[in-house]
């Protein structure tokens, strides 16, 4: 890759410091205030980003003298989420100028952390998919790769969580109010991009779609640092803007509401991440801004493909166009129109470059996240691409029909058109399959752990892995040890430093280091201080915006993720009920002390994970108040959950949760940052907990649960959830005690759907894994009594961490997708 060690910025303190007192007075002269943080805030964000500026026309000058020589191509990584946390701590480290700010601050007397407290979060996705797309731009940068991110600019990320009387209530996420001070906006960079209207064909037979209607996208960019070189990675957003400015005749007739009507209209691809698609206008909203991001993408990649070389005949070569699911799958639609109808190429020609240069990652198993669109609105809306994927479609059947002759099942199920008129098939309309468009215009497709990729091709695309064996492949996730240690957990980094050196930042594998010296029982007891000092944060912390006292020395138990049926936070409420009622039982026995901590926020529409949510605040009210309990137990609900109070929780944990049911958790990425920061895992054997068991040893995980085998025989065999709680008392105490209405005032209507649901279906087998779960739960008591035991299990769960780099993870995706190598 390129190294930047050829560019000459200089980035000595002395640069920053001129121009961060410079950027102070500005601010400070604007405002004509004392140095608030805010403006603190600002003018440290301008001053980096004038330095990020620099580099970033150094690495994009680095990467245009490239030319096709170079053996990795440049990557485009299209996303509609981008879950980037604050920004500012993260540059400062990367330009190496905390001390310099720090000072700086206190001088306008104010602290650093209270500063950076300031800075609002891009929250600019929902949950792991967007966090790792904001991981692999840290280690595109610091690995130095071409590339660019592409994503949307939301005015609104995703929605703020309040709770009111234990129920969630969304409201905007307003995270730009106050401006954006890291974007750079490209004025230069404008492109049209149509919707609807028709197909024109011309005497030559030649096709061209005539748009109803154009928007404009507008480039803005964020730069995202390197560690340790002064290179720079992308973030290109795009805004969407009205064509015309107002409509002037309206205006001049007193009708203002219809003269910026097209500019609202316009304006609503930019408010909101994933609007709700449970209506018609969402749906559409929500396709419109998966095309806008595509289109605008892809004509920024060909002009600057063309400034580079010329002519088109080796995009493929020189670039990959990678899908972050499928919610950005219309690119090879787009690329082929594009190529075909704006640039005159033959569809061969077309095809094979868009095959070569297109690639996808799949981040889920459940066929009810399967993106699809109906034909309908692709008419509407889309009729060029619809054409064009009708003649992909073709000839793919065709040659599916030549090598499965008289399979006509098979057909019917790997074509690109769902044709409706079957169960589960929304209304029985005509749809696109998004995922199945993404597999066969793709050179590669890929699963986010082991057994992810292994299901992948056994389940939802067992007939295209029939068809195209070799495109199939596996990459294990990773995480930026930059973001998730180093500024996570400035004391646990330093521990690190004096006792394995600085290298992991860079080489996460370094961590194998501490292997030897996990038994060392003064290294241990300094790990537990690090730990005390993180938890006494975050009980500060919870004390603060929830009232309630938490014991220090508790075992802290944390589940953090966004909420869903399949992710099992309702077990962790059961366990914690048992629990109550075992201490209740047997108050003098020696209870090992627990605060649960629960975060995370549930889908507007997704009932039953709001109804969990309120179970959570039910129980925790009831037994937080119980002075029998005293702190023996505690169950809290952080509200908002998002990167920021991701980076102060983690480092506090002692027991991460990873508990989806066995063959449901694509990967995680959670798992993984806690372990990097000193919890110990309870987890099933799913996604990324598998590779991290088998890395540092399953007897140092404590794995419980059904395997995926025995969750799918069990179901073979008819699963009756009624039977387990029938069998177990504690289990059943556990669901009388919620059924009459002991967390809900008496009510006991109010968690009956809940109740019914795991009684009944219970498709995610909570029932069949509680016993299991309480056992695991007991052996995580035990061995926390033990604190030098728990210290060696701790320093032996980090010293297997080393695989888990996001910069390994990029390092793969480059060997296998995104190299020229890869294209054979
Ligand atoms: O690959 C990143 C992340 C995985 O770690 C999680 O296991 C998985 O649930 C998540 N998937 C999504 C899928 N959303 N859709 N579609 O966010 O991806």
């Amino acid at each position: 890759f390129p190294t930047g060690d050829a560019m000459t910025t200089p980035t000595a303190s002395s640069d920053l410091s001129v121009a961060f007192q410079l950027a102070l007075q500005r601010e400070l002269h604007v405002g004509g205030e004392s140095a608030s943080p805010q403006a603190l805030l600002r003018a440290a964000a301008h001053a980096c980003r004038e330095l990020l500026a620099q580099r970033w026309a150094d690495t994009q000058a680095e990467d245009a003298r490239r030319g096709l020589k170079a053996s990795v191509r440049r990557v485009h990584y299209l996303s509609m989420e981008f879950l980037m946390g604050r920004a500012l701590g993260n540059a400062l480290a990367a330009l190496g100028l905390e001390d310099t700010v720090r000072g700086a601050f206190t001088a306008e007397g104010h602290t650093l952390p209270d500063v950076l407290e300031r800075e609002p979060d891009a929250a600019l996705g929902n949950g792991g998919l967007g966090r790792l797309a904001a991981c692999f731009l840290d280690s595109f940068a610091e690995l130095g790769l071409p590339s660019f991110g592409y994503g949307l600019r939301y005015q609104y990320g995703m929605f703020a969580q309040g709770i009111q009387n234990g129920r969630q209530v969304e409201a905007p996420d307003d995270w730009m109010a106050q401006g954006n001070p890291w974007e750079v906006m490209r004025p230069e960079l404008r492109y049209l991009v149509g919707f609807g209207g028709h197909v024109e064909v011309d005497a030559g037979g030649a096709r061209r779609w005539v748009p109803a209607d154009h928007l404009v996208a507008q480039a803005y960019d964020f730069i995202v640092p390197a560690h340790h070189t002064q290179r720079v990675s992308t973030l290109r957003q795009w805004h969407a803007q009205a064509e015309a400015p107002i409509d002037f005749a309206a205006f001049c007739r007193g009708d203002h509401h219809a003269a910026a009507a097209h500019r609202v209209a316009a304006d609503a691809i930019n408010w909101v991440l994933y609007p709700d698609d449970s209506t018609e206008a969402g749906r559409l909203l929500r396709l419109k801004q998966e095309a806008f991001l595509v289109s605008a993408s892809l004509q920024d990649l060909i002009a600057r493909h063309l400034q580079e070389f010329g002519t088109l005949e080796q995009l493929g070569r020189a670039n990959a166009i990678h899908l972050n699911d499928t919610h950005p799958a219309l690119a090879p639609a787009e690329l082929m129109r594009l190529l075909l109808d704006e640039h005159g190429m033959s569809w061969d020609q077309a095809w094979s470059i868009t095959r070569q240069a297109v690639s996808y990652t799949n981040h889920t198993l459940m066929p009810e996240a399967l993106e699809t669109w109906p034909v309908r609105l692709f008419e509407a809306l889309l009729p060029r691409h619809l054409e064009i994927i009708y003649e992909i479609n073709h000839r793919f059947l065709e040659q599916v029909k030549q090598q499965y002759p008289g399979d006509g099942e098979l057909v019917r199920r790997v074509s690109l058109i769902d044709e409706g008129g079957h169960q589960g098939n929304w209304g029985g309309e005509r749809r696109v399959r998004m995922a199945s468009l993404a597999i066969v215009a793709s050179h590669r497709v890929n699963g986010v752990a082991a057994l992810h990729s292994e299901l992948m091709v056994q389940t939802i695309f067992a007939d295209y892995a029939r068809l195209f064996p070799e495109r199939f492949h596996n990459v294990t996730n990773g995480v930026t040890p930059r973001r998730w240690l180093q500024q996570a957990n400035p004391g646990l980094s330093a521990l690190l430093d004096r006792n394995i050196g600085i290298g992991w930042r860079q080489r996460l594998d370094e961590l194998g280091r501490l292997t030897p010296l996990a038994a060392d029982p003064a290294l241990g007891e300094s790990l537990m201080a690090v730990k005390r000092e993180n938890k006494q944060r975050l009980a500060d912390r919870i004390r603060r915006d929830l009232g309630v006292t938490v014991a220090v020395d508790s075992l802290f138990d944390v589940q953090i993720k966004r909420i869903h049926e399949y992710k099992r936070q309702l077990l962790n409420v059961l366990h914690v009920i048992a629990r109550y009622q075992a201490i209740l039982a047997n108050p003098t026995a020696d209870w090992v002390p627990r605060t649960v901590i629960i975060s995370g926020k549930a889908a507007s529409a997704y009932v039953m994970a709001k109804s969990i949510i309120q179970l959570a605040h039910d129980v925790g009210r009831v037994i937080n108040s119980d002075p029998r309990v005293g702190d023996r137990l505690k169950l809290v609900f952080l509200p908002n959950y998002g990167v920021s109070l991701a980076e102060l929780i983690i480092p506090a944990a002692d027991l991460s949760e990873q508990i989806s049911t066995a063959g449901t958790e694509a990967s995680g990425t959670g798992n993984m940052k806690f372990a990097l920061n000193g919890a110990l895992t309870i987890g099933t054997w799913d996604g990324a907990n598998i590779e991290m068991a088998e890395s540092f040893g399953e007897e140092h995980m404590f794995t419980f649960g059904l395997r995926t085998e025995a969750v799918e025989a069990l179901k073979q065999v008819g699963y009756e959830p009624r039977h387990y709680v029938e069998q177990n008392p504690q289990l059943r105490a556990v669901i009388e005690a919620i059924s009459r209405g002991d967390f809900s005032q008496g009510d006991s209507g109010r968690y009956r759907a809940l109740v019914d649901k795991l009684l009944n279906q219970d498709i995610y087998l909570l029932m069949a894994d509680f016993a299991d779960y309480v056992k695991a739960q007991e052996r995580v008591d035990a061995l926390f009594r033990d604190p030098v035991a728990w210290a060696r299990c701790v320093l032996l769960n980090m010293a297997g961490m080393g695989l888990f780099s996001s910069d390994r993870t990029i390092e793969e995706y480059v060997d296998r997708v995104w190299s020229a190598k890869s294209l054979g």
